[in-house]
């Protein structure tokens, strides 16, 4: 039986077939919804549309910035007129300028950090409010955290404090939007190597870094990624809200 069997979705964040999206999308639409999907511009549009391409040819593909409202509010008025309610939203959006992610965070610049802050928490807040009157039989909300957010990761940075107030915001919209039965968590990922992560110096070592240290002395799948999008996203998780959940192989208990 299909877990999720005539939920519809939005996913915001998919850039390529490495995309953390792609992977919770792909567990999403196995298990029976029906999905939206949003791209960043021009240049990533015929990607997105053939991933999405798979699940045929009744699927949503709209273009979403997340720091313009009116791309914001033209998504979402897209998806009620297409599918007239929602079920199930995952941000998957993250963005700092590459330099702030360089050099020392003592020397983050302001234009960096409200960047940063703009496109990493306050659009999960913007998705949020956009998605609660049409999530009428409620809902589940999901965000892409990174640990990073609770302890300093060297050159994470801006990203690191763009996470803690994504992790906050994930709590308080828990308690605003609980009463109408929308759960809204984050899921904290260890490293995956995709698009956002590549180009990072020092990556490599990161991944191995996880396999030696990890109680599960590997790193992690997209697969498994998906799989608990799909539990938060199921009745299973109908008593889990505002939760940080850690899909790291164990490294965040690790204190050495
Ligand atoms: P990715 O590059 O595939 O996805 C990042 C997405 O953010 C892209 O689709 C990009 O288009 C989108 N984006 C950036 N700015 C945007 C804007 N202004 N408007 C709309 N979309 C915008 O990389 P990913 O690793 O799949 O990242 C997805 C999420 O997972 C991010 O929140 C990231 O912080 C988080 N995460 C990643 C890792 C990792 O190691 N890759 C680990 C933990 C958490
Ligand atoms: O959240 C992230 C990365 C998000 C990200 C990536 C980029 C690269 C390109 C945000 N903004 C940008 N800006 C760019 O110009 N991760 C969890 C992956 C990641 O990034 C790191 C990490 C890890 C892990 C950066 C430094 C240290 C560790």
């Amino acid at each position: 039986m299909p877990l999720i069997d005539g939920k519809t979705g939005i996913v915001f964040g998919v850039a390529n077939k490495r995309s953390i999206a792609w992977a919770i999308a792909q567990a999403w639409a196995r298990e029976g919804a029906k999905l939206a999907f949003t791209y960043q511009g021009e240049r990533l549009k015929e990607n997105v549309a053939e991933l999405a391409g798979t699940f045929g040819t009744d699927t949503l593909i709209l273009p979403c910035d997340v720091t313009r409202d009116e791309e914001i509010a033209a998504v979402f008025k897209t998806v009620e007129e297409r599918f007239g309610k929602l079920n199930l939203l995952l941000h998957s959006i993250a963005f700092a300028p590459k330099d702030a992610l360089e050099g020392e965070f003592v020397n983050t610049s302001r234009e960096a950090f409200r960047v940063a802050h703009d496109v990493s928490a306050y659009s999960l807040v913007a998705l949020a409010r956009a998605a609660a009157p049409l999530m009428t039989d409620g809902g589940s909300i999901v965000a892409m955290s990174y640990y990073g957010a609770e302890k300093v990761v060297p050159h994470y940075n801006v990203m690191g404090v763009a996470k803690a107030a994504l992790e906050a915001s994930t709590r308080y919209l828990a308690y605003d939007l609980g009463p109408k039965k929308i759960r809204v968590n984050c899921i904290s990922a260890g490293p995956v190597n995709t698009l956002a992560a590549r180009g990072i110096a020092g990556f490599t070592e990161m991944l191995k870094h996880y396999e030696a240290h990890a109680p599960l002395k590997r790193n992690i799948l997209p697969e498994e990624l998906g799989a608990t999008g799909l539990f938060l996203a199921s009745d299973g998780a109908a008593a889990i809200t505002g939760q940080v959940v850690y899909v790291d192989s164990g490294y965040q208990i690790m204190g050495m």
